[in-house]
């Protein structure tokens, strides 16, 4: 039987990112997506113009319809949430569906470089939190590491040329681990013109070094997400599921940038898809 995993997150016709990411990567990975989308957009939100139809409403929907149909999953994967009211909804659905085998990755997608997307205020990041902390995995990023752990990102990211740094965002993220059996991947941390991933359990800290190509680019971080999650999926370790994500985010960057581009059009990452096979 092939596995399955329900995937909470929008979709958005321009940006590479959410499901169009995730359903790509975790279809030539071998595990079933099975997309509960959270809203659609025009676009993803960085765009100067968007429209968003935001499916609250109709989420509650999956949860009754998949349940009478008895289906269950090996993966969930939570992602972006266009509104707060979604989170008590998206926690019912894991209560409901979580196994003692299912791996629940939450990606707590709330902002970049020190920013909060444009959608979100204090009151969605509160409950993103919340969501965070029943998760197996947690995937945030610099700047949603800082949130989750009321940290400073400015004065966070103002020692970046220390020595120390990385055992400064160890020391945090290690604060933000919520159970004893949950691990966190820090995503995107920029140091001395590099890339680092750092992986997180309350008993083992190590960082992925790689190569930095052009700018922070749309998508990349659920990319990343989506293929940590698969490789987990298929019971890879954490850090060999960290390296090959983070290898795919380096060859297809690299890419990306030998022409000009635009950051919110993500990265040219269709083509490398088949290395993940
Ligand atoms: O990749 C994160 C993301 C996902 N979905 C939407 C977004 C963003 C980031 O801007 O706008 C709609």
């Amino acid at each position: 039987m092939i596995k399955k995993a329900a995937v909470i997150n929008d979709l958005s016709g321009f940006g590479k990112c959410s499901l169009t990411a995730t359903i790509a990567v975790l279809s030539v990975m071998g595990v079933q997506p099975c997309p509960m989308p959270t809203a659609v957009l025009t676009n993803q939100t960085g765009y100067k113009n968007h429209y968003c139809i935001d499916l609250t409403g109709e989420l509650c929907h999956y949860k009754e319809m998949w349940g009478l149909n008895n289906e269950c999953f090996d993966g969930i994967y939570s992602g972006y949430i266009a509104d707060k009211k979604q989170v008590d909804i998206i926690f019912d659905f894991i209560n409901t569906f979580r196994k003692s085998s299912t791996v629940v990755l939450v990606d707590p997608v709330m902002g970049d470089n020190g920013k909060l997307y444009s959608a979100f205020d204090n009151e969605t990041c509160k409950k993103v939190c919340s969501l965070a902390k029943s998760a197996d995995i947690i995937t945030p990023n610099l700047t949603e590491l800082c949130i989750l752990t009321n940290t400073d990102f400015e004065s966070l990211n103002s020692h970046c040329k220390s020595a120390d740094f990385l055992e400064r965002i160890s020391n945090i993220a290690k604060s933000a681990i919520s159970h004893s059996e949950q691990r966190i991947v820090v995503t995107g941390i920029k140091k001395d013109g590099c890339l680092y991933n750092g992986v997180f359990s309350k008993r083992d800290c190590s960082f992925v070094k790689s190569e930095c190509h052009g700018d922070s680019f749309s998508g990349t971080g659920d990319i990343f997400a989506s293929i940590v999650f698969a490789s987990i999926i298929n019971s890879e370790s954490l850090i060999s599921a960290v390296e090959k994500a983070s290898s795919f985010i380096e060859k297809a960057t690299a890419d990306t940038v030998k022409k000009p581009y635009d950051r919110n059009d993500g990265i040219n990452f269709e083509k490398f898809l088949y290395q993940l096979h």
